[in-house]
């Protein structure tokens, strides 16, 4: 059987024909027109990223290699006595494009086992941190702390081919993927569990080791394999894909991009909001003196969250204009294992509830929940009730696709990112104003 690098090296080599054929043919062609309110709106919609590993339809949601959520976790092998597949195995579909076979996954995952060791100087840093850093903040400061064990960098540092860049960024993501289970977890027990720290079972695949290495029972095993998959990417322009693209377009290595992906991660408009979502919940179950709000209470709660000038954390989208299809997964998991949990009632109104307000508040042009609506609700169940640590587990899903993009970067040889800014004056001129 080929290994993942020899699987990969074909795949690569039967991609960049074509890459370098629409550059140098096509190159001139037009993809689109930028508008005046794209330049100062954050670039929404502008077509200027490129990425084959996921793409994002606005009405369809995500797909993963040409593959919706659905479809992956039913054509993807499971781990044996779970409802959840192999992150391992989708690991492979994120990097090669193929459904892989039991055996593969289990490559990948035999893979895992022989880079698992986190360097201890790791631990010694994040325990040199105070206890009440944001655990993002440790998240990132941990992964940047590696730097030195980058094989990209070293590489370099000897001379390697340009067309050769892909294989370290290859070997670097695998030993990131192998260690980032154990560094969040670590935060999470050092910060919140008295430093009791369970040590990894190599025995176990990602998501079993991570939720034995979190202390949770079964079937947070499952949860964690759904978390990871769910968040892992959402193509390229999100704050953190387009961040690690970025970093990584500059020849950093993997570890700066990472640390820095999780950095774009770590704001309430992106990733935090999941965080913001119990937050919000727990401000209502304060007031509402721990009881279920009816539907007309809830209502008073949500405008007045808008009328203090907030947004409703886990609503909205840039590009999705429906439901998100993570958010539904994660809800019918929520309805198959915690149906009458409270604040699963909680989030099931606000589901209800919140759309029509944003739509009569009139200016969210997405008023359906996102992932970080329905997230929160399945840690807080299965016992980690700190919610400032949910963005880190969205963080160890999300560095599977940004550095599965970076790998690819580096292989179709995308050049450093730099993208032109005009000034105000210069607009007024295009608008014919000045
Ligand atoms: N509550 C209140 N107002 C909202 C809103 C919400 N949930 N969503 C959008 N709006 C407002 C925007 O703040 C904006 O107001 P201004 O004109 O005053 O600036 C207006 O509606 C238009 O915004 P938009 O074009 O619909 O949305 P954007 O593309 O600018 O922003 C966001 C998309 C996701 C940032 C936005 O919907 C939001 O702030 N949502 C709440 C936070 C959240 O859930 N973020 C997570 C998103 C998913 C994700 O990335 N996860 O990591």
């Amino acid at each position: 059987m080929a290994t993942l690098k020899e699987k990969l090296y074909e795949k690569i080599e039967g991609w960049r024909p074509r890459t370098t054929r629409l550059l140098k043919e096509y190159g001139d062609v037009k993809v689109g027109d930028v508008t005046i309110k794209q330049v100062i709106g954050g670039m929404r919609g502008v077509k200027c990223l490129t990425t084959d590993i996921s793409y994002l339809d606005p009405y369809e949601g995500i797909r993963f290699r040409g593959y919706t959520i659905p479809e992956v976790l039913e054509k993807l092998p499971k781990v044996p006595g779970a409802e959840m597949p192999y992150v391992e195995g989708f690991l492979y579909l994120l990097l090669t494009g193929d459904i892989p076979t039991e055996e593969d996954a289990l490559m990948v995952a035999e893979e895992f086992k022989k880079r698992r060791e986190v360097p201890s100087y790791v631990f010694d840093v994040l325990k040199a941190m105070p206890k009440d850093s944001h655990p993002m903040a440790m998240f990132a400061t941990a992964i940047v702390a590696m730097q030195k064990e980058s094989v990209f960098a070293q590489k370099y540092n000897e001379g390697i081919s340009k067309m050769d860049y892909w294989e370290p960024m290859l070997e670097d993501a695998l030993n990131l993927w192998s260690r980032i289970p154990e560094i969040a977890a670590f935060i999470y027990r050092w910060k919140y569990r008295d430093g009791d720290i369970i040590a990894p079972d190599p025995d176990l695949d990602m998501g079993g080791n991570f939720a034995h290495m979190m202390g949770i029972d079964k079937p947070y095993d499952d949860v964690a394999r759904l978390y990871f998959i769910l968040h892992s990417d959402h193509e390229s322009g999100n704050v953190s894909a387009h961040t690690g693209h970025l970093v990584a377009s500059a020849l950093s290595d993997l570890y700066y991009s990472i640390s820095a992906m999780l950095d774009g991660l770590a704001g309430p408009l992106h990733g935090l909001a999941n965080q913001e979502v119990l937050r919000w919940i727990q401000g209502v179950m304060e007031k509402m003196g721990g009881k279920l709000p009816s539907e007309e209470e809830m209502k008073k709660f949500v405008w007045d969250t808008l009328n203090s000038g907030q947004v409703i954390p886990g609503f909205g989208h840039a590009v999705l204009r429906k439901t998100d299809p993570r958010y539904q997964a994660q809800r019918e998991f929520c309805l198959k294992h915690l149906p009458d949990d409270e604040i699963f009632k909680y989030v099931d109104m606000l589901y209800k509830v919140v759309p029509p307000i944003l739509q009569e508040h009139g200016k969210a042009k997405n008023p359906w929940p996102n992932v970080d609506a329905q997230s929160g609700v399945i840690q807080w169940y299965y016992g980690i009730k700190e919610y400032d640590f949910y963005t880190v587990l969205f963080g160890i899903g999300r560095s599977l696709g940004v550095a599965t993009n970076i790998v690819w970067d580096r292989a179709l040889g995308y050049p450093i990112e730099r993208p032109k800014s005009i000034t105000t004056d210069m607009m007024e001129e295009i608008a014919g104003i000045k």
